[in-house]
């Protein structure tokens, strides 16, 4: 009886200093430290990857040191640096920007420290610097984006479109890579053109400035606006409906990310397509996170599948965003 006893004493205690609980997935690994630097706090998209992160790292066991940058890359690079002096198992970062990471890769390198990139890239002529990339194909979220715009111009007869683009961050992987493959896929269409393309910088705030600033220089020769986030394109429309427009109806709206209020306003017509962009890369970030700890190899590039949400389908059939 008083073995019997002091084995269930010993499950109790086993579970409760892991944190494991009977039938927990068995990649848990509660030893694994991941040091994690973020861009900021900018938009609901990376406030819902921030959670993921978060709520996948307790799913998980894995202790995470999680930095915010607030969008400047200087915070980022002293963030991994204190990663590396604090000699955490893995460090993943999402790099605000794509270049001027080699110095302090090469710090992790040199420290023994594998760097997994998630959500953006970065630019580097030098190999090894990091181990994978898990994140959007965001040429892919550009040509979706476009690609919708040439369906809608076909079914709307329109025979010359103008398009102002709010594009992200300058130099940042979504960026280019948005622009690139929306670019790419009209250039060929002789209806399309861009009339300019400016810096929202992701931002609600930059988003209604660089509205204000097409409108008064553009007018009513707008016929699309192409927003490379749902914030900022959140930020624009009022600045179109005070300007004397209808968003949706006179001017053809295309937002990306995906989050609930930009698909709340795709439901009441006021924006017509919505590129997604999934912010939940935190199941794949710790389970890669895990297999470097325990030597394991791992996938070069991993890219969520994602859908694209318009007026062309059944708005009141789309599920909850849950960001
Ligand atoms: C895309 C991500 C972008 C989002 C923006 O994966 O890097 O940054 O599209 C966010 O909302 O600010």
């Amino acid at each position: 009886m008083i073995r019997k006893i002091l084995c269930i004493l010993c499950i109790i205690m086993m579970t409760v200093s892991t944190g494991c609980s009977k039938g927990e997935d068995e990649t848990r690994d509660p030893g694994l430290v991941l040091g994690f630097s973020q861009i900021g706090s900018e938009s609901a998209w990376r406030i819902g990857n921030t959670k993921d992160i978060r709520d996948q790292a307790e799913n998980y066991g894995v202790g995470l040191m999680f930095e915010n940058a607030n969008q400047k890359q200087e915070n980022q690079i002293a963030a991994i640096r204190r990663f590396i002096a604090y000699k955490v198992d893995v460090i993943a970062f999402s790099p605000v920007v794509e270049e001027g990471w080699d110095n302090v890769l090469e710090e992790a390198r040199e420290a023994g420290i594998p760097v997994i990139l998630v959500d953006r890239n970065i630019n580097t002529e030098k190999s090894g610097l990091t181990t994978c990339l898990i994140g959007a194909d965001f040429y892919r979220e550009g040509v979706m984006a476009a690609e919708y715009l040439i369906r809608k111009a076909d079914a709307l007869g329109m025979d010359q479109i103008n398009i102002v683009e709010i594009t992200g961050t300058e130099n940042s992987t979504p960026m280019r890579r948005r622009k690139a493959g929306f670019q790419d896929t009209i250039r060929d269409d002789p209806r399309m053109t861009v009339l300019e393309s400016i810096d929202g910088d992701f931002l609600k705030s930059r988003g209604a400035e660089c509205m204000r600033y097409f409108l008064e220089k553009y007018g009513d020769t707008i016929d699309v606006v192409f927003s490379h986030n749902d914030e900022m394109t959140i930020g624009a429309l009022p600045e179109i409906e005070k300007a004397g427009f209808a968003p949706g109806k006179d001017m053809i709206i295309i937002s990306i990310d995906g989050g609930q209020e930009a698909i709340d306003v795709l439901k009441e017509g006021k924006i017509n397509c919505v590129v997604e962009c999934t912010p939940k890369l935190g199941k794949e970030l710790m389970e890669t996170a895990i297999k470097l700890k325990n030597g394991e190899s791992v996938q070069e590039e991993i890219h969520p599948d994602e859908a694209v949400f318009s007026d062309e389908m059944d708005v009141a059939s789309i599920a909850p965003r849950g960001y």
